[in-house]
């Protein structure tokens, strides 16, 4: 066996990175081992089917993954920081903005997102889990082991190198040789097929498990924007999935489907991948948007203005979001009526996202507003993604993009739109949501001071990136000389990077330093707020809510405290539960091998694993585990616990 294809050959920087990702290892090894967690860890985690865990598991994950993606974006940053540095090589720099991409966008923005949605939907909802408990935690195993997948390539084998777009030729085993892009098709196929489950458990749980009187429209616009975006991934990811196929038997088998030669055509990729990527953005976006108008609505201490128009245009939004794929590839050749058509459709976007900046500053008007935290994320997201939206239909003029595409200016765009609509609003619900999941708040004062750090940081770093795009500088250059002018407004944006760094150290301090200090609150409504979710107590028991709860109105909590609507009407049963099972777990470690080998061209263990993989899916197929119930008097124990009533 040649071994020298797993070896990374490298500078200390690569070196120093594996090193403390073993000593990382060893240290969580010893440490399981020393406090006897092993257990504790493999019973209430890695086995666990409540979509609650599920959903804290895919934060910690995103949160991981926004470290890495971090430490990828300062070190361009720096590399970038003044003209002919040397901190970096091409070679180095190309793989560390592709790993930068698809890990914010695929393994941060993503699972962060779907996190959240795996802890408050089915509370949002009155229900007591997602429709297939065991399913969604294959989804995240599948997510979860991909992400590590992707992770391993920069000590193993060596990371994609072609961007996050991967662009054919460019991706091809003949310009892109090392394992880098092999990894690329595998580790996203592993947790694509992941995130597409998820997309057909929440449609079904939406659908099918509301509280009785539930109506469609009477759900909660978040839980509405999670209904959408999952709707977008089934139609979206099988895209992706067939597209990284087709690259997997490129790379790895000799066909032909995206070279220049024998009939390929290397289009098809970007076709492809577009037709994936532009909804995907809309992916992470739109769940934002349904964050942003719980969270508005509560502190305003009013309804959300214009409800039915929120729903009428995230429905145009995810139509339309699928006829604008071309304008990511203008230039390429494909005519001026083509470019027409999608330029017409991609400025058309910008109508349904009007209407909902007007419906949040119409909620706003008049209202009590409570300056908190994830408030103040609400707020600085308008003016910002608007920025960003605007700059976006600067791009969608084809005739105009041919000067834009591929500079700086661009990168400025997709940040202002990214950044405001899925980081703040990840971070927004975070600190929203946190007291619901832990039963305390995060420090308001050190959360204020996160985010001024983070707000002003962020235009700081970014806004120059227009202005050095309209100069000329493109995007993914490693370097440039002192006359091209590039340096001071790049110096800048480094600036503004490193504040961006402050800000999310102050903002995992204020995690540490709340669990340790911040009031307990089991109340479990602390924002005096107005959906389902708020009603049960905090932390929440497995069976979320003892009683479901009969729903009669838009706001049901806030019209139970208001009007006193009586929300929990029946008496307590006995409740079924999900048991817990290993072998999502399992199914991901063998994905992970089967991957692993694949990248490798490793074929036995690659048709092994492929043989356990329909083993694991055989034995859950026909497994007669159907759950246990909880006993009608247990409950009423655990919720008289809950209200502080000794038992
Ligand atoms: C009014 C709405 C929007 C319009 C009109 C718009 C328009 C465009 C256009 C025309 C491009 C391609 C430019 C080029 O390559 O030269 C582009 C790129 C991009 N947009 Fe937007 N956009 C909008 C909103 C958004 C939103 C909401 C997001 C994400 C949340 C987003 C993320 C991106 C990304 C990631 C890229 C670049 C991808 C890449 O090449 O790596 N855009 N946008
Ligand atoms: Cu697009």
């Amino acid at each position: 066996m040649d071994w020298d294809k797993f070896k990374v050959h490298g500078e200390p920087l690569i070196y120093g990175a594996m090193a403390s990702i073993v000593l990382a290892t060893i240290g969580i090894i010893v440490g399981l081992t020393y406090f006897k967690k092993w257990g504790y860890l493999w019973r209430e985690w890695l086995t666990t089917v409540d979509h609650k865990r599920i959903g804290i598991m895919y934060i910690l994950a995103a949160l991981l993954m926004l470290f890495r993606g971090g430490v990828d974006a300062i070190m361009m940053k720096l590399q970038t920081a003044a003209p002919d540095m040397k901190f970096l090589d091409a070679q180095h720099y190309n793989e560390v903005f592709t790993t930068h991409g698809l890990i914010m966008i695929l393994f941060m923005a993503m699972p962060f997102i779907i996190g959240l949605m795996n802890v408050i939907v089915p509370l949002q909802i009155g229900a007591r889990d997602v429709a297939f408990p065991r399913l969604n935690a294959v989804s995240f195993w599948l997510f979860f082991f991909g992400a590590m997948l992707l992770n391993i390539s920069f000590v193993i084998g060596g990371s994609p190198d072609a961007g996050w777009s991967a662009y054919f030729p460019l991706a091809s085993l003949e310009f892109s040789p090392t394992v880098g892009n092999n990894y690329y098709s595998l580790a996203l196929q592993i947790s694509g097929i992941g995130t597409l489950i998820t997309g057909v458990n929440f449609i079904v749980t939406i659908l099918k498990m509301r509280a009785p009187g539930m109506k469609l429209m009477k759900m909660p616009m978040f839980t509405w924007s999670v209904l959408i975006t999952n709707v977008i991934i089934v139609f979206a990811f099988p895209v992706l999935t067939v597209a990284l196929a087709l690259m997997m038997f490129d790379r790895l088998f000799g066909s032909q489907f995206f070279t220049m030669a024998n009939g390929g055509m290397d289009m098809l990729w970007a076709n492809l991948f577009w037709v994936w990527g532009h909804p995907e953005v809309y992916i992470v976006v739109l769940p934002a948007f349904g964050i942003y108008s719980e969270i508005i609505a509560t502190f305003s201490k009013k309804n959300l203005y214009g409800y039915t128009s929120m729903v009428f245009s995230m429905l145009i939004i995810s139509l339309l979001s699928f006829l604008v794929w071309a304008h990511h590839f203008y230039t390429m050749g494909q005519g001026a009526m083509v470019n027409s058509f999608f330029s017409i459709t991609t400025m058309a976007i910008a109508v349904p996202t009007g209407v909902k900046i007007f419906n949040w500053l119409f909620t706003l008007r008049k209202g009590r507003i409570s300056f908190t935290t994830p408030m103040l994320y609400s707020l600085a997201f308008i003016p910002i993604f608007t920025i960003g939206g605007v700059t976006g239909v600067m791009l969608a003029m084809a005739s105009a993009d041919y000067q834009y595409h591929n500079t700086m200016f661009l990168v400025a765009h997709f940040h202002y739109v990214l950044i405001p609509g899925a980081v703040f609003a990840v971070i927004a619900g975070f600190h929203y949501w946190f007291p619901k999941v832990f039963g305390f708040r995060l420090n308001e004062r050190l959360g204020k001071h996160a985010f001024w750090w983070i707000v002003i940081s962020f235009n700081v770093s970014f806004f120059p990136l227009f202005l050095l795009g309209l100069m000329g500088m493109t995007r993914r250059q490693y370097t440039y000389s002192a006359e091209t002018g590039f340096g001071p407004l790049s110096m800048v944006s480094f600036v503004g990077a490193i504040g961006l760094v402050v800000g999310f150290v102050i903002l995992v301090y204020n995690i540490y330093w709340s669990t340790r200090y911040e009031p307990r609150d089991t109340d479990g409504d602390p924002w005096d707020a107005r959906t389902l979710e708020w009603a049960t107590k905090s932390p929440i028991p497995a069976y979320n809510f003892a009683v479901v709860p009969n729903v009669k109105t838009r706001d049901a909590y806030w019209s139970a405290k208001q009007d006193k609507v009586p929300l929990f009407e029946d008496k307590i049963t006995k409740i079924h539960m999900p048991s817990n099972t290993g072998k999502p777990f399992i199914l991901g470690v063998i994905f992970f091998i089967a991957g692993f080998s694949l990248v490798f061209s490793l074929w036995i263990p690659a048709i092994l694993s492929g043989v356990g993989i329909l083993i694991v899916m055989a034995a859950m197929s026909f497994d007669r585990d159907h759950g246990f119930y909880i006993p009608a008097e247990e409950v009423i124990a655990t919720e008289k616990k809950l209200r502080g009533e000794t038992v």
